[in-house]
C-alpha cells in the first residue's frame, strides 16, 4: 500500500502539464521571441516542480512539520496553475492578467501567513490571533489593491489601504506577539527560517506596491517589464519563502 503515498504528486505532475496543454489550444504556440511569455512558462514548471518536491518532503519529516510542507506545496499548485492559465492570457491577448493575478494572491498570501503560525506552532504553544492578525492585514492589502487597480477606488486611496495592510503585516511579524514568541522560544533552525522568510515579506514584498506606484501612480509602467518584475518576484517570495520553511523542517527533524 505504501505506494499510494506517491499517488498524489504523480498525479500532480501528470495531471498540470496537461492542463497547460489544453490552455494552448485558444491561443497557439508561445513565440519564441515573447520573453515575458516564456517567463511565465518557465515559472509555471518551476511552480509545479517545488509542488512535487514540497509534498514528497513532507513524508520524510516529522509529524508535526508535516502541515507546513503540505501547505508550502498548496502555495506553489496554486501558483503553477494560476501561470499556466496568466501565461494563456498574455500570448492570446497581450494584456497583463491582472485579475488573475489577485485571485493567486488572495489565495496563496494567507496561506503564506498561516506558515508564521505553523512553523512556531510546531515548536512551541501559540495563540491563534497571531495567525488572524496576519490574515486580516493580508485582506486589507489585497482588497484595497485590488479596488485600487480595477478602478473601483481612487488608486491612490487603494494604494494607501494596501500600504496599511502590509505594515500591519511588517508590525506584526517585526514587532508583534510572533516575533516575541520566535525570540524567546524558537529553536535555531525556526528563528533562521522565521528570519529569511520575514525578510522576503518586507524586501520580496515591496516589489509589488512599487509596481502598482509606477503602474498607476507615477504616469504608467509599459506591460512587458511590469509583468517580468511580478514574475520574479513571485519566484523569491513563494519558492523561496517555502524553501526556509523546508530548510527548518528538516533540520528538526533530523535533531
Ligand atoms: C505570491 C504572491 C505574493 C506574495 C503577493 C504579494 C502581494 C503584495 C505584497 C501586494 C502589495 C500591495 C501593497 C502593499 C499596496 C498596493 C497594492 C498591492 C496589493 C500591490
Amino acid at each position: 500500500m505504501s505506494f499510494l503515498k506517491y499517488l498524489i504528486p504523480a498525479t500532480l505532475l501528470a495531471g498540470l502539464p496537461a492542463l497547460a496543454y489544453a490552455g494552448s489550444h485558444a491561443s497557439g504556440n508561445l513565440d519564441p521571441s515573447d520573453g515575458v511569455g516564456i517567463s511565465f512558462w518557465i515559472i509555471s514548471i518551476a511552480m509545479v516542480a517545488a509542488t512535487v518536491f514540497f509534498l514528497m518532503e513532507s513524508l520524510r519529516v516529522k509529524g508535526k512539520w508535516r502541515t507546513s510542507l503540505v501547505v508550502g506545496a498548496l502555495v506553489t499548485l496554486v501558483a503553477a496553475v494560476h501561470y499556466f492559465y496568466m501565461r494563456d492570457v498574455w500570448v492570446s491577448t497581450g494584456a497583463s492578467p491582472t485579475v488573475f493575478r489577485y485571485v493567486d494572491w488572495i489565495i496563496t498570501v494567507p496561506l503564506q501567513m498561516i506558515e508564521f503560525y505553523l512553523i512556531l506552532a510546531a515548536c512551541t504553544a501559540i495563540a491563534g490571533g497571531v495567525f488572524w492578525r496576519l490574515f486580516v492585514g493580508s485582506l486589507v492589502m489585497l482588497i484595497g489593491g485590488y479596488l485600487g487597480e480595477a478602478g473601483f477606488i481612487n488608486a491612490t486611496l487603494g494604494f494607501v489601504i494596501g500600504m496599511a495592510g502590509w505594515i500591519f503585516i511588517l508590525y506584526e511579524i517585526f514587532a508583534g506577539e510572533a516575533s516575541k514568541v520566535n525570540a524567546a522560544e524558537a529553536p535555531d533552525s525556526v528563528k533562521t527560517a522565521y528570519n529569511t522568510m520575514k525578510w522576503i515579506v518586507t524586501i520580496g514584498w515591496a516589489i509589488y506596491p512599487i509596481g502598482y506606484f509606477m503602474g498607476y501612480m507615477a504616469g504608467g509602467a509599459d506591460a512587458n517589464s511590469l509583468n517580468i518584475i511580478y514574475n520574479l518576484a513571485d519566484v523569491v517570495n513563494k519558492i523561496a519563502f517555502c524553501l526556509a520553511i523546508w530548510a527548518a523542517a528538516v533540520t528538526e527533524s533530523d535533531a
